[in-house]
C-alpha cells in the first residue's frame, strides 16, 4: 500500500457509490491514517466479496492484482456480457493483441443492468476460457463402451457418426438437453434440429431444477414466466421481500442493488430463510421459518393483509379473479395457526404482513429456497397471491423477481429449448404449428404433443420404450441431478449419448461422443438476463483448438442427417453468423420481434416485450392487463407435508443445499479459476456449533455425511448461520464429494422439480 495517497475512491466503492458492502474504511487519523478493514484484520477475513471494485478505481496502484499477466502491448477491450448469473452484468474483456488472451476484466459503467459494477466472478473468473483443460477436438469413445478410452477425431468422423447413430433414434427415443450457459442463437437452433429433424419435443433444460415452480405458477396466475420488474424497481422500492434466496452469494450485483435502496432510501428488508444470510445484517426482519413450510406462512401474511384491511381493493376488484375461493382456503391460516408450523412469532409474521402490503411499493424476489421442494409450485403461489391481494405488481418500485440462475436461462427458455412451447412461450397450437412449420419449410412436421421434462427424461431410461438416445450441451447432469448414484444408472442405460461442452465433466466420461464447442469469449450472440434484458456477447478470441460455436456443430449434424435421410432441409441450417438466427427467432416471436442487432450494437440491452422496432422495451410488465387476459387469477394451496422425507432416529438432521459465492454449481469451471478455487478449496458442512457437540465433531475436522441414498466426505465448519437440526452444503463436487449423492429425487407434482432442499442425513467424525 506503499503507493496509497489515501484518496478513499477504494472506500466509497466498496461503500457508498457502488457496492454497499463497507468491508474497508480509513483507519486511524493524521500521519497513521491508512485503508483498512474493521478491528484491522486480513482482508480475506473481513467481509470483503472480492468484486475487485476498489481495484477499479485506484488511480496509483496501490491496491493492484497479485500477479498482473504479462501483456505485450497493444491490447484492445471487447465489450460483452459475464457468462456465470443471471444478473447479466456487463464485462469489457481486455485482449492482448500478441497472443491472443484475454488478460482482464473490467465494468462496464455504461451497462443499463450492472452499472458499474462487478461481483468477484465476472472480474477474476473469466480466465476459464482459455485454461489447457479445454476440450480441443472431437472425441470418440474407442472399445468398451463406459470405460474405454477416448480418441481424437476430426469433426467429419465425429459428426458423421452422431449423424448415423441418431438416425435410428428419430421420435419419441431421442432427448435432449439445451444450454443455459450457451446463447439464444444456440437454443433456437437445437430446438429447432431436435423438432424439425429428430421429431422430437423432448426438449429441456435446467430451468427444471430451477425456476420451474415459478414459471409454472407465474403462467397459471398471470399468463407469463417471466420476472415482472427490474432491479432499478428494487432502488425504488419501499419494501424488499428477499425470501428462499441468497443474492449476497449467487446474485452479487442484484444484491449490491438492494443494499442501494436500503442504505440510501431506509426501504424496508424482510429476510426469510432457515439459514442465516448475509442480507440479515441489513434486515428490519428476520423470519427464521422451518423448511418447507413457506406455504402456511405466505398463507398467514395473505390472512393479514385482509384481516387488518391492507388489502388492495381496486387492484383486486378490478384486476384479480379467484379471490373469493382463495380466501376460503386461506381464512383458517391465521399467524397464531402458522406460527405453530413454521416457527416464525406471530406477531412477526404480522409486522412482514404490514411492512408487505403498505405504500409505496414492495418487490418479492425469490430463489430456489422456494421452488426446489416438494410443494414449489404451492410455494410460488403463496407469494403471487400475496403479490395480487396487495396490488404489489405492475407498477415502478414493485413486482416480483423470480431471480434468474444461469446467465442464459431465460432466453434459453425464450428461444424454445421447452418440451410444451416454441420461441416465445408460444404453446405447441395449432396456428403457431403452420407459423413455425412454414416459416421452417415443412408444414405439418413439427410434433405437436409436449414432450419430456429432464426429470421425465431421467426416469424414462429405466423402461425400454423411454430416451434412448441423448444430446447434451452445457449440462453436466451427473452432478446437477439428485440422487446421483440413481441417476448413474440410469444414464448409463441409453443405448447412446453425445456430450457437447468446454469441458470433461461426469457426464462427458459416459459419452460415446464428445463435441467441443466455443466458450461466450469465442462466440458472437446474445443472453437475456433475469429482467428480461437481451444482450451482446461478442467474440474477443478465436476458438481454442478445433472447437466451433454450438449453433454452428448442430446447423452441421442437422445437415448431415437431412443428407443421410433423403430430408430436404439443408438450407434451414445454413446460417453465416448469429445475427441472422436471431432475426428468424425475432421474426417468429413476438415479444422481441423489435429487438435485431443494430439495435443492440447502437442501445446496448433491451427488455422484452419490444414487439417493434420503435418501441423502447419494456422496464416492468403488467401495467394494464396480464397475458393470461385482464384479469390475474388467485390460486389457493394448503400447507401439505414440509418434504418427502424428514428426520428420523437414523438420520436426525435436514441437510439444506445450494451455492455459496466462489464456486459454481458443480464446479466444472469454477474449480478451473485458481483465485476462485483459493477463495473455497474445501467442501465445508455447515453445522450448527451445539449439533457438532452432539454428534462428536470437530471445527475444521473432517466430517462424514449420509444419507439413505450415499455419502460424502467434508469439512465440518461450526456457525450459528444453521439453527440446530440443519446442515447445509453447496453441491459443488470438491475431490469425490458432492452434495446430490445424498439429495433425495422427490418431485413436486405441478413442475417435476426435485427437493434438493431438504433431505434426511446423519454427521459422523472421521477419526484422523
Ligand atoms: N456463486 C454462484 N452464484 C450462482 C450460482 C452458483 O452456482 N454459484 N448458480 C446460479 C443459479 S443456476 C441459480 S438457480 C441461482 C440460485 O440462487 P439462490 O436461490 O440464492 O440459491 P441457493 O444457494 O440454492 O439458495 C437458496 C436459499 O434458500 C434457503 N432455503 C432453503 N430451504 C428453504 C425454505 O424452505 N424456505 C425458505 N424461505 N428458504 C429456504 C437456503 O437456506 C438458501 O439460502 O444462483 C445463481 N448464481
Ligand atoms: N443439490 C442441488 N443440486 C442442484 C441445485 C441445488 O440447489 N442443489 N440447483 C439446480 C439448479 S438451479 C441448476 S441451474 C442446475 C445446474 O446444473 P448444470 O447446468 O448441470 O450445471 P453447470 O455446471 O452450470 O453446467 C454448465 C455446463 O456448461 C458448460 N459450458 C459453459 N459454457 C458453454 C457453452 O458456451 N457451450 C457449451 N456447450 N457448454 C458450455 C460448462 O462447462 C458446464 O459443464 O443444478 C441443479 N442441481
Ligand atoms: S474487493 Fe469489493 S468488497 Fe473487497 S474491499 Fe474491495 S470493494 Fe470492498
Ligand atoms: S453478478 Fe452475476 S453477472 Fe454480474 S459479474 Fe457476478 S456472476 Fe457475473
Ligand atoms: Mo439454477
Amino acid at each position: 500500500m506503499d503507493a496509497c495517497i489515501l484518496c478513499a475512491r477504494c472506500v466509497n466503492a466498496c461503500q457508498s457509490s457502488h457496492q454497499f458492502i463497507g468491508a474497508i474504511d480509513v483507519l486511524g487519523a493524521g500521519e497513521s491514517a491508512r485503508i483498512a478493514t474493521a478491528a484491522d484484520k486480513p482482508l480475506a477475513e473481513s467481509i470483503c466479496t472480492t468484486c475487485g471494485q476498489c481495484l477499479s478505481v485506484c488511480p496509483t496502484g496501490a491496491i493492484s492484482v497479485k500477479e498482473p499477466p504479462a501483456v505485450a502491448d497493444p491490447t484492445h477491450t471487447v465489450s460483452t456480457t459475464c457468462p456465470y448469473c443471471g444478473v447479466g452484468c456487463g464485462i469489457q474483456l481486455e485482449v492482448d493483441d500478441a497472443t491472443d488472451r484475454i488478460v482482464a476484466s473490467h465494468d462496464d459503467p455504461d451497462n443499463l443492468s450492472s452499472v458499474g459494477m462487478l461481483c468477484v466472478k465476472g472480474r477474476f473468473g473469466y480466465t476459464f476460457a482459455q485454461h489447457p483443460d479445454r476440450i480441443q477436438t472431437p472425441l470418440i469413445r474407442d472399445g468398451e463402451r463406459y470405460t474405454g478410452p477416448f480418441r481424437k477425431a476430426t469433426w467429419d468422423e465425429a459428426l458423421d457418426l452422431v449423424a448415423t447413430r441418431l438416425v435410428e433414434y428419430r421420435g419419441d427415443a431421442f432427448a435432449t438437453l439445451c444450454s443455459a450457459k450457451a446463447t439464444n442463437e444456440d437454443g433456437y437452433v437445437q430446438q429447432k434440429f431436435s423438432r424439425l429433424i429428430m421429431s422430437s419435443n423432448n426438449i429441456d433444460h435446467c430451468t427444471r431444477l430451477c425456476h420451474s415452480p415459478s414459471v409454472e405458477a407465474m403462467l397459471t396466475s398471470l399468463g407469463s414466466g417471466a420476472t415482472s420488474n427490474s432491479y432499478t424497481d428494487y432502488e425504488g422500492a419501499g419494501c424488499l421481500v428477499v425470501i428462499g434466496c441468497d443474492p449476497t452469494s449467487n446474485h452479487p450485483v442484484a444484491a449490491s442493488r438492494m443494499r442501494r435502496a436500503i442504505v440510501e432510501r431506509g426501504a424496508k428488508l424482510i429476510v426469510i430463510n432457515p439459514r442465516r444470510i448475509d442480507m440479515c445484517d441489513y434486515a428490519d426482519l428476520w423470519l427464521r421459518s422451518y423448511p418447507g413450510t413457506d406455504v402456511a406462512l405466505l398463507n398467514a401474511m395473505a390472512q393479514v393483509i385482509v384481516a387488518e384491511g391492507l388489502a388492495d381493493a381496486d387492484f383486486v376488484a378490478n384486476r384479480t379473479e379467484g379471490y373469493d375461493d382463495w380466501l376460503s382456503v386461506i381464512e383458517a391460516d391465521t399467524p397464531e395457526h402458522a406460527a405453530t408450523i413454521t416457527g416464525v412469532s406471530a406477531d412477526d409474521i404480522r409486522d412482514a404482513a404490514r411492512m408487505f402490503a403498505r405504500p409505496p411499493g414492495s418487490c418479492l424476489i425469490w430463489g430456489m429456497g422456494i421452488t426446489q421442494h416438494t410443494n414449489g409450485t404451492a410455494n410460488a403461489h403463496g407469494l403471487l397471491n400475496l403479490a395480487l391481494v396487495a396490488g404489489q405488481l405492475g407498477r415502478r418500485g414493485s413486482g416480483i423477481s423470480p431471480l434468474r440462475g444461469q446467465n442464459n436461462v431465460q432466453g434459453c427458455g425464450d428461444a424454445g429449448c421447452l418440451p410444451n412451447s416454441l420461441p416465445g412461450y408460444q404453446g405447441l397450437r395449432p396456428d403457431t404449428l403452420v407459423r413455425f412449420g412454414d416459416a421452417w419449410g415443412a408444414p405439418g412436421r413439427i410434433p405437436d404433443a409436449a414432450g419430456l421434462v429432464v426429470t421425465e427424461m431421467v426416469e424414462s431410461m429405466e423402461r425400454d420404450d423411454g430416451v434412448r438416445a441423448m444430446y447434451i450441451t452445457g449440462e453436466n447432469p451427473l452432478l446437477s441431478e439428485p440422487d446421483l448414484n440413481r441417476a448413474d444408472e440410469l444414464f448409463r442405460r441409453l443405448d447412446f449419448l453425445v456430450v457437447q461442452d468446454i469441458f470433461m465433466h461426469e457426464t462427458a466420461q459416459l459419452a460415446d461422443v464428445i463435441l467441443p464447442a466455443t466458450s461466450f469469449a469465442e462466440k458472437d450472440g446474445t443472453f437475456t438476463n433475469s429482467e428480461r434484458r437481451v444482450q451482446r456477447v461478442r467474440q474477443a478470441i478465436p476458438p481454442v483448438g478445433d472447437s466451433r460455436p454450438d449453433w454452428d456443430i448442430v446447423c452441421d449434424l442437422a445437415r448431415r442427417m437431412c443428407d443421410k435421410m433423403g430430408l430436404p432441409w439443408q438450407n434451414q441450417f445454413t446460417y453465416q453468423h448469429p445475427s441472422q438466427i436471431f432475426d428468424e427467432m425475432a421474426q417468429l416471436t413476438p415479444i422481441m420481434s423489435g429487438i435485431s442487432y443494430q439495435r443492440l450494437d447502437a442501445e446496448g440491452g433491451i427488455q422484452w416485450p419490444c414487439p417493434s422496432p420503435e418501441h423502447p422495451g419494456t422496464t416492468y410488465l403488467y401495467a394494464d392487463d396480464f397475458p393470461r387476459g385482464d384479469r390475474a387469477k388467485f390460486v389457493a394451496f394448503e400447507q401439505g407435508a414440509v418434504a418427502a422425507e424428514t428426520p428420523s432416529d437414523r438420520f436426525p438432521l435436514v441437510l439444506n443445499t445450494g451455492r455459496v459465492l466462489y464456486h459454481w454449481h458443480g464446479g466444472t469451471i469454477t474449480r478451473r479459476v485458481d483465485g476462485l478455487m483459493a477463495r473455497t478449496p474445501s467442501l465445508e458442512v455447515s453445522i450448527n456449533p451445539q449439533d457438532g457437540e452432539r454428534f462428536g465433531l470437530r471445527d475444521g475436522a473432517d466430517v462424514q455425511v449420509r444419507s439413505r441414498r450415499g455419502s460424502l466426505t467434508g469439512v465440518a465448519r461450526y456457525t450459528y448461520r444453521m439453527r440446530t437440526g440443519e446442515i447445509f452444503i453447496p453441491f459443488v463436487r470438491l475431490g469425490d464429494s458432492a452434495a446430490n449423492f445424498l439429495t433425495n429425487a422427490a418431485y413436486d407434482p405441478e413442475s417435476h422439480i426435485p427437493e434438493y432442499k431438504v433431505c434426511a442425513v446423519r454427521v459422523e467424525p472421521i477419526e484422523p
